[in-house]
């Protein structure tokens, strides 16, 4: 269990500032193999950090409301590509070996998904998606101004990957089959249980990957940024507590509502959401530390490779 705990270690950390900041970040397009629950490896592409590497989705970026932000596309395939947030920016087409540098002011604070939006969908599904986190000026423990306080913040991007689709794409050929998932995964990763292959290790276990699974003691408010890129909706359904749920599709909602589960949209569709680590209220014996699995209620998304159990889009929450 240590070793699980040294997760907490790998959440975003962020610092308010009192002041607007120029922020520079470069996203390389990369293609690769990366390996999925049942150990087979697949074509993705992916908004990576550095040439060399594949990274699916992309890792996160945060800003604060106000700050400049110029963010540098390598596009180091063949093959035509963009960067996208909606309401925010659009590169345009960046062709293949092309470098294109975007800018724009961070304005509304939220949670934002960039894609690429060309060849719709396929280039967001097999990988071309990433997240992005408008924080509110020198503010450094609210949604908004004036939201539930947090203490700690994560994302999960969910995907679903149809095998069929990954593969067209890596030759250049337009998917010809009904999207068939296989693979369901939470920030790239699926869930290997106890006894397989990989269970515990970080880097193929969403269970134990230090960016996914909650860790706090009581009292580690904790904002979740949920993100989908995928085809397929999904029902978040978590353990221990239940969440507080701010907004739905970007929209602040009018109220918040204390759930165990929630519904998220597919093609991007988005969630914030609170689990406040509060002393798990139904847990008997009555316990302050333990773990409590995060699952999604759609049967097929707990399964991978057409029925492997307990291999697909999960992680857990850790009270320590
Ligand atoms: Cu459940």
């Amino acid at each position: 269990m240590a070793s699980a705990f040294i997760g907490g270690m790998g959440l975003v950390s962020w610092q308010s500032r009192a002041y607007a900041a120029t922020i520079t970040k470069t996203y390389y397009i990369t293609n690769g193999l990366l390996t999925m629950a049942d150990n087979s490896s697949l074509y993705f592409r992916g908004f990576s950090e550095s040439a060399s590497s594949v990274n699916v989705p992309g890792k996160p970026l945060i800003v604060q409301q106000g700050d400049t932000v110029n963010i540098s596309i390598v596009n180091t395939l063949g093959t035509s590509h963009s960067f996208v947030i909606d309401g925010i920016v659009d590169s345009g087409t960046i062709a293949g070996g092309a470098q294109k540098t975007i800018s724009f002011t961070a304005g509304t604070p939220g949670t934002y998904m960039f894609y690429d939006k060309l060849n719709a969908p396929y280039n967001r599904v097999t990988g071309l998606h990433g997240s992005l986190a408008i924080m509110p000026s020198g503010i450094s423990n609210q949604l908004y101004k004036g939201s539930p306080t947090f203490v700690q913040q994560y994302f999960w991007v969910f995907n679903d990957i149809d095998p069929a689709w990954n593969n067209a794409v890596r030759v250049g050929s337009t998917p010809s089959s009904a999207f068939k998932p296989r693979y369901f995964t939470v920030n790239g990763l699926s869930s290997r249980p106890p006894g397989a292959l990989g269970h515990g290790n970080p880097a193929f276990d969403a269970m134990s990957a230090p960016d996914t699974s909650l860790v706090g003691k009581v009292g580690s408010r904790t904002l979740v940024r949920v993100l989908n890129a995928g085809l397929c909706s999904h029902s978040l359904h978590i353990h221990g507590n239940h969440m507080e749920w701010l907004t739905k599709n970007g929209q602040i909602r009018p109220a918040v509502w204390k759930k165990d589960v929630i519904f998220l949209n597919n093609n991007m569709g988005k969630l914030d959401m609170i689990y406040p680590f509060e002393t798990p209220p139904d847990a008997y014996p009555a316990s302050n530390t333990g773990c409590y699995p995060m699952h999604l209620h759609d049967e097929m998304s707990q399964t991978a490779a057409g029925g492997s159990y307990m291999f697909g889009a999960m992680t857990d929450v850790y009270f320590i």
